[in-house]
């Protein structure tokens, strides 16, 4: 199938109104909130990186120590990438041709643009691991299913299929950048202490964004969404930060290994360097840690709608699932309003 044929590029009450003002036009830090109204201010302290692990790639856990920080309250949505090209004129990556130099194999009708998206598998028998997701030429940030689709009354979805180039290059522009696997996974604990969830020990399918029924061929849409929501649609964690679990998964700066061995332990760590990472699934390509689950998770088979499950994703590769929100240093914090962690032991 086409999806295969490409493969190694698939490889490779918050007031809504508020919120979508703050967005679009943020209002500058001020001395008491060293952070934009737009993000959420992530104090310091300290934690455990993969508490609560339930799947291998989650550990081994380390004690990390986070400097405060700040973090987009809401995932990047449609309307804030549309500024953005309209400012730029930037061209995302599954709006380009397949470049012929790196995939020689492929002839020209298959070098069109067009990026991955998830279809839902009807009919019975068993179903092929990963059949739901299909190669569409056409498809791309502005037509997240392909041709036929579009962003009518999307505009404060979160934007999906954007490569991680493309995020990145967003977050240039914005003056940011993406989160570390580290910040990411401490934000999303929203200040609790090892819970398995962002809200706690116990599963509840209304605190985000996820699939309910049988995946990948029934959504009961108990949290009334089958595809993406607009961000804020479900309660902000104890951080404030909306969507962190569910909706869409995030790109992360950190590259990809099978558990955290990589990762130094201490402060603010990130595995920078591509070197001893890899997806054994995909042996050879080099993937950066995606986060936070989506849509798509459910209990019966992704279940990574949890602080710290983590997937693999090759940079070049945006899927209709997938998007990211923006971090920013402080750079005057006020001392009174932070907290101080306590040196780690051990
Ligand atoms: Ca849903």
């Amino acid at each position: 199938m086409a999806f295969y044929r490409v493969g190694y590029r698939l490889k490779a009450c918050f007031a809504f109104s508020l919120a979508v003002a703050l967005l679009l036009h943020p209002l500058p830090a001020t001395a008491a909130d060293p952070c934009p109204a737009s993000m959420a201010l992530i104090p310091s302290g300290s934690y455990r990186i993969g508490a609560g692990a339930q799947l291998p790639e989650e550990q081994p856990g380390r004690s990390l120590r986070i400097s405060p920080f700040c973090l987009d309250r809401t995932e990047v949505s449609n309307d804030r990438f549309a500024a953005f090209v309209a400012a730029t004129g930037y061209v995302t990556v599954a709006e380009r041709p397949i470049a012929a130099d790196q995939f020689p194999e492929l002839a020209a009708s298959e070098r069109a643009p067009g990026s991955v998206v998830f279809q839902s598998v009807t009919g019975s028998g068993p179903i092929e691991e990963l059949s739901w997701w299909h190669w569409v030429p056409g498809a791309d940030w502005r037509h997240p299913e392909g041709p036929g689709s579009d962003l009518s009354g999307r505009g404060q979805h979160p934007v999906v299929q954007v490569a991680y180039e493309d995020a990145e290059a967003f977050a240039r522009w914005a003056g940011q950048s993406l989160p570390s696997e580290a910040q990411w996974e401490f934000a999303a604990r929203g200040g609790l202490k090892d819970q398995v969830f962002a809200w706690g020990n116990t599963w509840n399918p209304r605190r985000a964004n996820t699939w309910q029924g049988s995946f990948p061929s029934s959504n009961t849409t108990e949290d009334g969404y089958s595809g993406t929501a607009p961000v804020g649609s479900f309660p902000a964690n104890g951080y404030g930060l909306y969507d962190i679990i569910g909706n869409v998964w995030e790109w992360t700066q950190d590259w990809y290994a099978v558990g955290h061995v990589p990762l130094a332990a201490g402060n603010d760590p990130m595995v920078s360097s591509a070197a001893a990472t890899g997806d054994p699934r995909d042996p050879g390509v080099a993937k950066h840690v995606i986060k936070g689950g989506s849509f798509l998770c459910s209990p019966d088979y992704c279940s990574r709608y949890r602080p710290a499950a983590r997937e693999a994703q090759s940079p070049d590769t945006g899927t209709s699932h997938i998007g990211f929100r923006l971090a920013a240093p402080i750079a005057a914090p006020a001392a009174s309003t932070l907290t101080t962690a306590p040196p780690l032991r051990g």
